[in-house]
């Protein structure tokens, strides 16, 4: 099995003084687990993607195929839900709610509200402790980028059976429940929160081992550049071995 990564980026004219005049934003990113000929029709789609994505045309792509040489994990997928939500201001109010059944501190809570709805975005996800709010990894401005990860291939037609029923059959959902079930299934991980910092997509989700993943339209507007993740991670959560599951660990997802 081959592990395809692409990301694409721009540089830009910042006004910041520490950044020398320019900065890199971030504008797409992608990834999965293949077999060795699946490898060319991932990256061309992938090259699609980033070459006509709603944040804007990229000046600097990346490709990394990786052989996997480590077994897969099997995880199994979240159970998926859509909640009526028509503003994000209740989206923020339902997210909240759950967060605090799940015992997440309401300090901390906001901090990863703020983190998502910041127009400096990552490419990656911020860990944050569960009660004293502390940002947990250490690249800030980068986050920790869940990698490794794909599908049962028997297990995606059924899902995908499933998706079209609900009328979601799309790309990107069947990514986000990837990701979102890699993540759900570690001990230390309480809680995700996902805003797509796309400006024309406003459907994130909320996902936990006690709701599954929680889709929630209307999450933020139409139009806005903002976006991000957050994971909540237990207190006493042993950070690296945490990284390196979330980034190295290959896991496939099926039921
Ligand atoms: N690992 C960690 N964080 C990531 C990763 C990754 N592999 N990929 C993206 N992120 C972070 C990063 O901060 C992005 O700015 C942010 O998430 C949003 O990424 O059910 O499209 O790819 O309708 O824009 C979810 C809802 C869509 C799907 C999520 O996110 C549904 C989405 P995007
Ligand atoms: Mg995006």
């Amino acid at each position: 099995m081959w592990n395809v990564r692409m990301r694409a980026s721009r540089l830009v004219n910042d006004h910041d003084e520490k950044s020398d005049g320019i900065k890199e934003v971030h504008i797409s990113g992608a990834e999965g687990i293949f077999e060795e000929n699946e490898i060319s029709r991932a990256i061309n789609q992938y090259l699609k993607r980033s070459l006509s994505h709603s944040r804007g045309a990229p000046d600097k792509i990346f490709f990394t195929i990786e052989n996997v040489k480590q077994n897969p994990i099997k995880i199994p997928f979240l159970t998926i839900t859509t909640i009526q939500c028509s503003t994000p201001q209740e989206a923020m109010e339902l997210a909240t709610e759950r967060l605090l059944r799940l015992d997440i501190e309401a300090n901390t809570i906001e901090h990863a509200l703020s983190t998502i709805s910041s127009n400096t975005t990552m490419r990656g996800a911020a860990l944050i402790k569960m009660k004293s709010g502390v940002r947990a990894d250490h690249d800030i401005e980068r986050g920790v980028r869940v990698s490794r990860l794909g599908i049962d291939k028997e297990a995606e037609g059924r899902l995908d059976r499933k998706l079209i029923k609900l009328n979601i059959n799309t790309t990107r959902v069947k990514e986000a429940l990837i990701l979102a079930s890699k993540v759900a299934h570690h001990k230390d991980i309480i809680a995700e929160l996902c805003v797509s910092d796309d400006p024309d997509y406003t459907t994130g989700y909320m996902a936990s081992k006690e709701f599954g993943y929680l889709r929630i339209p209307n999450i933020k507007n139409y139009g806005d550049m903002s976006g991000g993740r957050v994971f909540f991670i237990k207190e006493d959560t042993d950070i690296p071995e945490l990284i390196n599951y979330l980034e190295k660990t290959p896991a496939i997802i099926g039921d």
